[in-house]
Order: C-alpha cells, then sequence, then structure tokens
C-alpha cells in the first residue's frame, strides 16, 4: 500500500497527543504508518534550509523551521489576521496587508521545495487546514503527480465573506491543484460552490465534481469524529478528584473552548446574565464554568477578547455572587483530556455556542462523555458544523441572548427521560462517525482519484 504523507502547520512533538486534529491525524498514521510534516512550533533566527527528523513515534517525523518574519507574516499575518477572521465571518477583524500575503506564498512555496527531496511517486499526500492552502499549488509548480488532498477544518467563506480576501481568484487555483478537497459540512461545499462559481466561473459538474481552467476537482464533505470510545472510557473512569464542589447544590454548565473571537464566549456571558436577571429562582442553582486557554497571543483580536470576557465574568459575579455562590468561574488555562471528560460528565449543560465554526469537537466530546442513564443536555449554536450531525441538541441562534438563556432554563428543567432519548440519538452518531471513520472516509475518496488518474494517465 502506498505511503500516507500528512502535512499540517503545527507537528506534535510531545508524547501524548491532544487537539482534535492531532488525535485524528496520529490514529490515522499509526494505523497505516507513514509521514508526519509540520512546524517545528517556536520561530528560529537562522532556520535549517532541510527538514528536521524526529524519530521515536510509530511513524516518521519531519520538521520545518520558521524565521520570526515568515512565522510574523504567514502565521500571524495571513492564515490567524486574513483567513482566519474571514472564513469565520468576522472581515471586520482581519488586517489586510501585502506582507502578508508575500509571507504566505513564500512559506508554501519553501515548504513544498524542503518536502519534495523526501516524497516517493506513489505516496499519497494530505495537507490539512487554511495555512496550507496553497501548498498543492507549489508542490505542482515543483512538478510532484502524486495525489493530493487537502482537508479544511474551519468553515469555507459565502461569497460575500469571500469577496473581501484580498485574492479570492488566486484561493480557487490552489483549491484547483488538489485531487480532492475536504469539508466538515455540506454548508461549506456549498459556499466553496457559489464562491467559487461567483468569483472565478468555477463550474460544478455534477454533485461533488468542479472545473476551472482545464482542471477538475472532487469536493465532498467529511465531517470529522473524535476518538468517541475512548473518550466514553475517559470520562467514566475520571477521578472524582477533580470535579468542581459546590456549597449549594448548584448544577454545573460548562463551556471549553479556545480563547477565540469565532466562539461566542461574550454571546453565551451575557445570556447567562439573562437568565440570573430573568429567573432569581435558578440563583445558586446554577453555577457556569467556563475554561477558556487564551491562544494566538500578539494578535489584537485576541487581546480584546481576553479583555471583553473577563470584564463581563467579573460584572456578572459583582452583580449576582453570595457568600455561597459564584455564578461563573472563568478558568483561562488548559486541562489534561481526562479531567475535561469527567468535567462534562458532571455537568448538566454543555454550552457551544460558537458565532461560526468548522465542525466544533467540544460538543462530540461533551455528548460522548455523559452518563446515558443520567445524561446532560447540548446546547449548540446553529453555526456550528456539527449542528448538521446532531439536530438533537438545544440548538440556538447564539446572536439571541433570550433563545440562549431559555435553553438553559429548559435544559434545567427537561425530564430524564427527554435527556436521555436527546442523549441516545446524539451519541449513536457520534459513536458511529467517529475519527477512524472519518479518516478512512477520507483516505478512501483519496485512494479512488488516484486510481482513476492512474488511468486517465
Ligand atoms: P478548534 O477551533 O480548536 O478546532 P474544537 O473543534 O472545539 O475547536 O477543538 C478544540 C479541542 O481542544 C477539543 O478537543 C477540546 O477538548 C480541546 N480543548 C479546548 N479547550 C481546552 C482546554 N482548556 N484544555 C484542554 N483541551 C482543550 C478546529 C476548528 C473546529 C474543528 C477542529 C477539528 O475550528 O471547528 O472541529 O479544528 O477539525
Amino acid at each position: 500500500m502506498s505511503r500516507l504523507v500528512v502535512v499540517s502547520n503545527r507537528l506534535p512533538l510531545g508524547d501524548n497527543p491532544s487537539g482534535g486534529l492531532v488525535v485524528a491525524l496520529d490514529d490515522a498514521l499509526r494505523s497505516s504508518g507513514g509521514l508526519w510534516i509540520g512546524f517545528s512550533g517556536e520561530p528560529v533566527d537562522d532556520p535549517a534550509d532541510a527538514l528536521i527528523d524526529h524519530p521515536g513515534a510509530a511513524f516518521d517525523r519531519l520538521s520545518f523551521d520558521l524565521s520570526p518574519e515568515d512565522h510574523h507574516n504567514y502565521y500571524l499575518g495571513f492564515s490567524n489576521s486574513v483567513l482566519w477572521p474571514i472564513c469565520h465571518g468576522r472581515a471586520d477583524l482581519s488586517h489586510l496587508d501585502p506582507i502578508y500575503l508575500d509571507g504566505y506564498r513564500k512559506v508554501s512555496a519553501r515548504i513544498a521545495r524542503l518536502m519534495v527531496p523526501h516524497l516517493r511517486p506513489d505516496d499519497r499526500i494530505w495537507v490539512q487546514d487554511y495555512q496550507l492552502f496553497a501548498l498543492g499549488a507549489e508542490l505542482r509548480k515543483l512538478g510532484v503527480r502524486n495525489a493530493i488532498g487537502h482537508f479544511l477544518h474551519i468553515p469555507f467563506p459565502a461569497p460575500a465573506e469571500c469577496a473581501t480576501l484580498p485574492n479570492p481568484a488566486e484561493l480557487f487555483d490552489w483549491m484547483m491543484a488538489y485531487d480532492l478537497v475536504g469539508f466538515q459540512a455540506r454548508r461549506d461545499l456549498d459556499n466553496f460552490a457559489a464562491s467559487g462559481h461567483h468569483m472565478t466561473g468555477m463550474e460544478q459538474t455534477d454533485e461533488n465534481r468542479f472545473a476551472l481552467g482545464g482542471r477538475t476537482l472532487r469536493a465532498e464533505v467529511f465531517p470529522i469524529g473524535i476518538d468517541a470510545r475512548s473518550f466514553v472510557e475517559e470520562a467514566r473512569d475520571a477521578p472524582d478528584a477533580d470535579r468542581v464542589r459546590f456549597l449549594t447544590n448548584a448544577r454545573l454548565m460548562i463551556g471549553v473552548d479556545r480563547l477565540d473571537y469565532s466562539k461566542g464566549i461574550p454571546q453565551r456571558f451575557r445570556a447567562f446574565q439573562q437568565l440570573l436577571d430573568k429567573i432569581p429562582d435558578l440563583h445558586e442553582q446554577i453555577s457556569f464554568l467556563q475554561i477558556a486557554p487564551p491562544t494566538r497571543s500578539g494578535v489584537q483580536a485576541y487581546d480584546d477578547i481576553r479583555e471583553e470576557t473577563e470584564h463581563l465574568a467579573g460584572r456578572i459575579n459583582g452583580q449576582f455572587a453570595t457568600l455561597n455562590w459564584t455564578p461563573i468561574r472563568f478558568i483561562n488555562r488548559p486541562y489534561p483530556r481526562q479531567v475535561l471528560a469527567g468535567l462534562y460528565r458532571q455537568a448538566r449543560i454543555g454550552l457551544v455556542t460558537p458565532l461560526a465554526d468548522g465542525m466544533n469537537l467540544v460538543a462530540k466530546e461533551f455528548v460522548a462523555a455523559q452518563d446515558p442513564e443520567d445524561p446532560g443536555v447540548l446546547i449548540l449554536s446553529r453555526f456550528a458544523g456539527a449542528v448538521e450531525q446532531m439536530p438533537a441538541a438545544l440548538v440556538i441562534n447564539p446572536h439571541d441572548a433570550h433563545e440562549t438563556a431559555a435553553a438553559m432554563a429548559s435544559a434545567m428543567r427537561m425530564s430524564k427521560a427527554e435527556r436521555k432519548s436527546r442523549h441516545q440519538e446524539l451519541l449513536s452518531v457520534v459513536l458511529e462517525k467517529d475519527v477512524a471513520w472519518w479518516s478512512a472516509a477520507y483516505l478512501k475518496a483519496l485512494d479512488e482519484e488516484a486510481a482513476q488518474d492512474a488511468l486517465t494517465e
């Protein structure tokens, strides 16, 4: 069988892979063997002009270095101050600077050049996410004819959002270099079709086939999953010592997110404030734990969201707290997976309310962690990709504080029978469409495209 080569922005070098993408790909590579290429993690003044080997894993690992300038322009700049906000519907937070786009092109070309000596003719190459949109096109420029696929973990922008990119036509040029493009949700495939047509005249020739400038592409939806069975076990075996203790008989409501403006954390705080304002009976009966470690510090919008959320949490606690009850606990640091699993299981409500999100794995982790005999309730934004698979959650519009507060109240009151039946429906999809299903489905489609190419050559 041909080798799998995964390329992602970050190469996990620790012993315990964490984070949705990393665990997913770690599993795929462990089962098939192969090579993982990614950024070494910290910018260095004198980057090596070669990939660096990291032996000691079940598969091969090669990293590339970035200079501080490249890291700034390609990663903090074009990736996280242009593509991320625009793909999440926040063009108002984007910083369009031609230096960023140049840096992105330059780093993509450099990664491609460093990769080529390591490639074998029958390798399947699987490129991950928005930081590496351009990698396929750069590899093609260097004559790489292997099957190359891309998977986008975040939303694909609709036409009006795409038009706010500095280079919408170039984005589609980059995409067309791939044999297969995977999206999280139907919504993204629809946006890809509409935006491509609008920006470049790209034609949809079949449900999953697109043509532009003499090139064709297969694009399809592969909703990412979690390692559900191991999560179920971790939640069941989580130590009691790591539970939240209350002085009143409050129930726990939990949110777990990177501190990112796309996750709707201030909106969720305001909805909670609304709930406490409207239903005084719930005072001391519900306690909200928000775990949100900061990311991408140095990007202004991330520093701003931190200040806004800290301010809101302080104000709500100041307004409602009693001697025995703190309405919101706001914690800015990461926790081990098993601690999170135990906290999810303890919670009566899981709050997953992004304003835009590719999938959202926390929604799936929360469901997997529940006790099936007495499960908690998932409140889920209609803007998370996960909603397409999880309509049995309480689905809300996160911009609507009234609706979100009403969902919190109804989750607090919900009968055990209804909680169990909703949970059963949610759990069956989380177990069935797990991470192994995701990578197998994607790689099967990529193999089909490789076989097709071989026939037409
Ligand atoms: P993210 O935006 O990072 O991922 P998400 O899918 O929720 O969002 O994954 C976050 C992961 O980090 C989860 O596994 C969660 O448990 C973990 N995590 C969050 N806070 C943590 C904390 N305090 N401590 C420890 N772990 C924490 C991107 C896209 C998503 C898409 C994923 C995977 O934005 O839409 O679902 O990739 O494709």
